[in-house]
């Protein structure tokens, strides 16, 4: 049942059909589908097609801005779902998609995902620059950066990033993840993890904060 579910948000995300995608959101949610679910199953395969389809030449910028204010407004939804409320901090984490990118949507994913899970996240947003990473993790002191990256070139910027920090002695674990980056490459430009998804990267903080 829940997978014609994940099939209509699909299908409704590729039409970028809002009304229609978050009515199914809000249906799968009364039936209990975890939101986790909902992300990876309905709405970022969603995202892949329209990728895909941009690739291919079908769809052009503006498809490509629609979908990205669509999984905006879809997590917007479901982030009451996955918040847990009141809990002591697990721990800090600052988050950022490197400068020269512009992609926030999976950063945005793992920002609630850690919110969610109790940790204190530090976002910086979007294209910032390594000099501004610095800054705020010697003032905030956290456990872990995370860094994202969707465009290729935006790679060597984070290699930079990682060399700011660790030439000033910031100490804090670093976890990259996005679509320009693979295990492998990450090993290159010096991060300590890789995270394939937002899931990923939530158990790499929280078996480097001990949880
Ligand atoms: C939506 C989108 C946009 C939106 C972004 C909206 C937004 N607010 O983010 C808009 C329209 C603004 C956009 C702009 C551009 N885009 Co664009 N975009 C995409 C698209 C279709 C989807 C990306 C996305 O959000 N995916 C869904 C999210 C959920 O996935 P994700 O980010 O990978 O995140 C998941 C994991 O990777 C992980 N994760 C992500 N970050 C992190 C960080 C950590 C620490 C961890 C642990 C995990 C993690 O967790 C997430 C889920 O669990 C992709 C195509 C694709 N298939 O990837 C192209 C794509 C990334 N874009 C591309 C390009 C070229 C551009 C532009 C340069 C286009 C242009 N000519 O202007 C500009 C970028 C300008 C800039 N300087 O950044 C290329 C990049 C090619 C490359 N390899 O360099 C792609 C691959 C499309 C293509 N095939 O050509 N884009």
């Amino acid at each position: 049942m829940s997978d014609q579910l994940f099939t209509s948000m699909q299908e409704q995300f590729v039409a970028l059909d809002e009304q229609a995608l978050l009515k199914t959101i809000d249906e799968a949610l009364s039936r209990g589908v975890i939101p986790a679910d909902i992300i990876s199953k309905g709405l970022s395969t969603g995202l892949e097609i329209v990728g895909e389809k941009f690739e291919k030449g079908e769809f052009f910028l503006p498809e490509l801005i629609l979908s990205g204010d669509l999984m905006k407004k879809a997590i917007e939804k479901i982030r009451p779902h996955m918040v847990s409320g009141d809990r002591i901090s697990s721990g800090k984490v600052l988050l950022g998609t490197v400068e020269g990118d512009i992609h926030d949507l999976g950063k945005n994913i793992f920002s609630t995902v850690l919110k969610g899970d109790g940790y204190e996240v530090y976002d910086l947003g979007v294209d910032v620059p390594p000099s501004v990473f610095l800054d705020k993790a010697r003032e905030i002191k956290p456990d872990v950066i995370g860094m994202s990256a969707l465009i290729s070139l935006a790679v060597s910027k984070m290699a930079e990033t990682i060399f700011l920090l660790r030439d000033h002695g910031v100490q804090s674990k670093v976890v990259v993840g996005g679509a320009a980056l693979t295990k492998e490459n990450a090993k290159t430009i010096g991060a300590d993890e890789y995270g394939f998804d937002a899931w990923q990267g939530l158990r790499i903080v929280r078996r480097q904060t001990n949880r």
